[in-house]
């Protein structure tokens, strides 16, 4: 089973769309080629959308016609593999990297390009992109190994301590950690992209989930990508797989914690209206006192669990002889 059967098999629906018969449409200019998983195919498709280029997105469960438009399209012939870009000229482009770098040349947010003019900020993006290039690869020899629990093994132990793309991860992280998050660039949206197709929901079976919950410049670089206004546009419609390119979900407000109430207050209250009575206190100054001990037990009960019980009386020592 190749690599696409194999996650068409499991994640169905997930991916949505329906085959049909296809042909690029005139209302948008550009055409992207690629299955329906995010992988390679995605980091395109999002510089097309930061870019403000509409494009149609052509996959196997929308196209009954793919795999001979794959070969007839393809730069390569034959030999095609998809992401491939095909121009409003009919230029068609092939290799995802190399198409990112073309992209990023045509392609703006906030009026610079997204492929850096200065040659160390282009390096520092490049850079970038081999790095995430070091963690997604050794994901690739896993998709030979044909029985399930094993394939899912092999996964888990690259995510698991000394494991490869745990590794590299850390060293992702390390990097993001150095990166002002100004300026969006094709290594950034490459690095969100290769992230997000390990972050749970994923299409990779055997991934084990939260495996960026340790690295804090991930998550941070992260939620700076997805939410630029193009990129929370492109995804805040999407579902499936690609809610892990949304913000990451607020962590829940941790409930106020009750108060602590000791049982010392319940008791110095209950000496207080002992006292107001022997004093002859008005009915009116007992009766308060006593609504407050009703709300002391009260609470009590709410932060300890259980009722207010009074301490048996200490025994009077008993007189020296
Ligand atoms: N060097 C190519 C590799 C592309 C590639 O591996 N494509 C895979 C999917 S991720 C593919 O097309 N597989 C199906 C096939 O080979 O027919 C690139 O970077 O674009």
């Amino acid at each position: 089973m190749d690599f696409i059967s194999d996650v068409e098999k499991k994640m169905g629906d997930m991916l949505g769309g329906s085959a049909m018969l296809c042909q690029k449409g005139d209302e948008t200019p550009h055409e992207v080629l690629y299955f329906p998983i995010t992988a390679l195919g995605e980091p395109i498709r999002l510089a097309l959308a930061v870019g403000g280029f509409p494009f149609t997105d052509t996959n196997p469960r929308n196209c009954e016609t793919f795999q001979e438009r794959k070969k007839e399209l393809s730069p390569l012939g034959e030999a095609g593999q998809v992401p491939i870009l095909v121009l409003p000229d009919g230029k068609t482009m092939c290799q995802c990297r190399a198409i990112l770098r073309y992209l990023g040349k045509v392609c703006k947010f906030e009026g610079a390009p997204l492929y850096p003019t200065d040659p160390i900020a282009a390096y520092e993006a490049d850079a970038l992109i081999e790095l995430c290039e070091d963690m997604r690869s050794p994901l690739g020899a896993t998709f030979a190994i044909s029985d399930q629990a094993e394939k899912e093994a092999a996964r888990a132990a690259l995510w698991a301590e000394g494991g490869k793309q745990k590794k590299w991860a850390a060293a992702l992280d390390a990097t993001l950690a150095k990166d002002p998050m100004k300026t969006l660039t094709i290594g950034n949206i490459y690095a969100f992209c290769i992230v997000n197709m390990f972050r749970t929901p994923t299409f990779l079976d055997g991934v084990p989930p939260g495996v960026f919950d340790e690295h804090p410049a991930i998550q941070k670089h992260h939620d700076w990508v997805a939410n630029l206004a193009p990129v929370l546009e492109y995804y805040k419609e999407k579902d499936g797989i690609r809610v892990a390119f949304q913000p990451l979900p607020k962590p829940e407000p941790e409930p106020a914690a009750p108060s602590a109430l000791e049982a010392s207050q319940i008791v110095r209250q209950e000496g207080k209206i002992k006292q107001l009575e022997e004093v002859g206190a008005p009915d009116g100054a007992i009766d308060a006192a006593k609504d407050i001990l009703k709300a002391m037990k009260d609470k009590y009960q709410e932060v300890h669990g259980k009722e207010y019980v009074a301490e048996p009386e200490a025994e009077a020592p008993a007189p020296a002889a």
